[in-house]
């Protein structure tokens, strides 16, 4: 495998301007810088790349809930305010995720991870298919982890998986931590990312229809 599996993505919206960039194979040292404003993500974000093996640099610049975070008052916060720009940094990950993949070739297509954080424990199943779809049950049952509303949560999984063209279905089976149970399912996703883009040395594509 000469072809190192790595993309840079830029997006940028009226809101926020995104660039990251992926590493796929870490072939040296893993490197993983997160800046999206919002704390909580950011650390969801960097369990992500951590367990995943990846190297994931994300920086928003301009982005509105940034300022209105810092500057306004507790309310003018709303979860609408802050929806555009969260879930363009997963629109922005599942791309580079998908173009740093390339064509589905060579990989073994489905992982499963499941990651216990203490009393939570979590399972993600991916499947690279080309057919976007997500589900998830994160059993969340607080209006926000610090900075972040949990009700982002789900769409944030629902956006990468659009974007990168996977099939997702995110569980937690048990906990009753919120922030524990939000960390299981993004360190679960990045086990079964893993497993799903793990080359396999042959040249296939792992499909019957022959086409991904
Ligand atoms: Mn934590």
């Amino acid at each position: 495998m000469s072809t190192r599996r790595a993309a840079q993505v830029t997006r940028k919206t009226n809101e926020t301007d995104i660039s990251v960039s992926l590493e796929l194979d870490v072939i040296t040292a893993q490197q993983i810088e997160i800046s999206t404003g919002i704390g909580f993500l950011d650390h969801m974000y960097h369990a992500l790349a951590k367990h995943g093996a990846m190297s994931l640099t994300m920086r928003c610049k301009g982005d509105l809930h940034i300022d209105d975070h810092h500057t306004a008052d507790e309310h003018a916060l709303s979860a609408d305010a802050a929806f555009p720009s969260l879930q363009d940094t997963a629109i922005a990950l599942g791309t580079a995720f998908k173009q740093a993949l390339g064509e589905i070739r060579g990989v073994r297509r489905y992982g499963t991870g499941y990651a216990p954080l203490d009393e939570a424990l979590a399972r993600a199943v991916i499947d690279i298919s080309s057919r976007p779809f997500c589900v998830t049950d994160l059993k969340l049952k607080r209006e926000k982890i610090g900075d972040l509303s949990t009700e982002m949560l789900p769409h944030v999984f629902h956006s990468f998986a659009m974007a990168a063209g996977v099939t997702l279905h995110v569980d937690v089976i048990r906990g009753e931590n919120d922030h524990h149970k939000a960390e299981s399912a993004f360190k679960a996703l990045a086990i079964a990312i893993r497993q799903a883009i793990e080359l396999t040395g042959s040249k296939d594509i792992p499909s019957t229809k022959g086409v991904l």
